[in-house]
């Protein structure tokens, strides 16, 4: 049976089609540099989004018209499979990501759960023999559920911690089974409330314990896909402890974790913690630690983690410099973290969605990978930075400068030059390659 009756397959059309249902600048078989427009951005569709969010919001019920929403438990969750399927093959979209909790409903005990799950992995199998689409994470949900309302491995309750252990373990067997490319850990409610309540050296010890026990079991069953932490600030948590790349990276120093973990870096998480998209990207990559991206954009009216589809031409473009920068994401790719607004509850809204990020995503990298050919940047940086290259620069930078030597050197300095930074030349700059690029 066919769910999206109405759209065939989505294909490149070009900047001048005028077709909603045809890509624009997406064009997956197009070389850029030494990669393909595909292999550059890895797009993946985010199962919870597209096939399991139903329109509820803080104020108001289900509204999107689905083809699935009338069936029940398992057979919803049958239906979705085949959707899913139907929808990666239409996109030609090469990943998928999950929650264990979306493909499969929950039992009342672990053990019920887990058979769900196996039914339902068994199908995903079956459609993956055949289908280009495959995925590039998994992960387990612990924060719906409201046995996880005071966390999952930070929980106040050692059953929880052996719970959520559980989820992970059947989590990573799902995973190599279905030869997922990461596994994610996204601490929804490993945070606090209230410090009156929280003992949070035990809370952050008990993650790290968590976390190693999730390495030895991967290395235990032989699944070698990259394991990803991905940062946020808060919400639902006043708190959360992977607040940001850099704590994120303090926090795997420190309980030596960082070997065996890269960074998911979503865009609305960065802004949810007071920074741009591109400085979470560029911190983890000066550390060696961007693993993969949830590709959307917050709303800068709203305060919370609105997960729209990404359009800001901007910020796909600083964010696929930072990912050129990087060689590319390895075996990470660009996730649409992202849900369709309320008010696109059609159908064929998730296909637009879809298009509109992969379209501001491909013309992203055409125009960032302008830029580093061009190194506009580059030169422009190597020269802000040239008095490091000689003199006393060049002495600090080797380490043969101490306080003495540069207070001698600094003691009748005669008045000190400096150049401009001139950010509003580089924007302009910027805008130039963005309006030029097609
Ligand atoms: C929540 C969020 C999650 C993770 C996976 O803000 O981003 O959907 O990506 O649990
Ligand atoms: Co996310």
């Amino acid at each position: 049976m066919a769910f999206f009756e109405s759209v065939s397959k989505v294909d490149f059309e070009g900047p001048k089609s005028k077709n909603p249902l045809a890509f624009k600048f997406y064009n997956p078989t197009e070389v850029i540099g030494s990669k393909t427009m595909e292999e550059w951005l890895r797009f993946s569709v985010a199962y919870w989004h597209t096939f399991t969010y139903e329109g509820v919001d803080p104020f108001g019920h289900e509204n999107m018209i689905r083809p699935w929403s009338h069936l029940k438990g398992m057979d919803l969750a049958k239906a979705r499979v085949e959707a899913a399927f139907e929808f990666f093959e239409k996109l030609n979209v090469p990943f998928f990501c999950f929650h264990d909790v979306d493909i499969a409903p929950e039992g009342d005990t672990l053990r019920e759960t887990n058979k769900n799950l196996d039914i339902i992995v068994s199908m995903i199998e079956e459609y993956m023999k055949t289908s280009k689409t495959k995925l590039l994470w998994n992960t387990a949900n612990m924060f719906s559920n409201p046995r996880f309302v005071h966390g999952a491995a930070t929980s106040c309750n050692a059953n929880v911690f052996a719970y959520a252990a559980g989820k992970v373990k059947k989590g990573l067997e799902i995973a190599k089974r279905l030869g997922a490319e990461n596994y994610v850990f996204w601490g929804g409610r490993e945070g606090y409330e209230s410090l009156l309540n929280t003992d949070m050296g035990l809370e952050q010890d008990n993650l790290a314990r968590f976390f190693h026990m999730a390495v030895d079991y991967a290395k235990e069953i032989g699944y070698d896909g990259q394991f990803l932490i991905e940062p946020k600030p808060k919400e639902p948590t006043n708190h959360q402890y992977d607040f940001d790349v850099a704590t994120g990276l303090a926090f795997l120093q420190k309980y030596d974790l960082q070997e065996h973990f890269k960074f998911n870096i979503e865009a609305n998480h960065a802004t949810l913690a007071s920074h741009t998209f591109e400085h979470e990207l560029r911190v983890a990559r000066i550390n060696g630690m961007l693993g993969s991206v949830d590709a959307n954009q917050g709303d800068p009216l709203l305060g919370w983690d609105t997960d729209e589809f990404p359009t800001n031409l901007y910020s796909t473009t600083l964010a696929m410099y930072e990912i050129i920068k990087n060689g590319g994401l390895g075996k990470g790719g660009l996730n649409f973290d992202a849900k369709v607004r309320r008010g696109s509850f059609e159908l064929d809204d998730l296909f637009k969605a879809h298009i509109a990020g992969m379209d501001s995503f491909a013309v992203g990298l055409k125009v960032a990978h302008q830029l580093i050919e061009d190194k506009v940047l580059d030169h422009f940086i190597e020269d802000r930075y040239r008095s490091y290259t000689e003199g006393i620069g060049k002495e600090i930078m080797e380490g043969r400068a101490n306080l003495k030597t540069l207070e001698q050197y600094a003691l009748d300095l005669p008045e000190i030059k400096n150049e401009s930074g001139r950010v509003e030349e580089l924007r302009a700059i910027i805008n130039q390659y963005i309006l030029t690029a097609f």
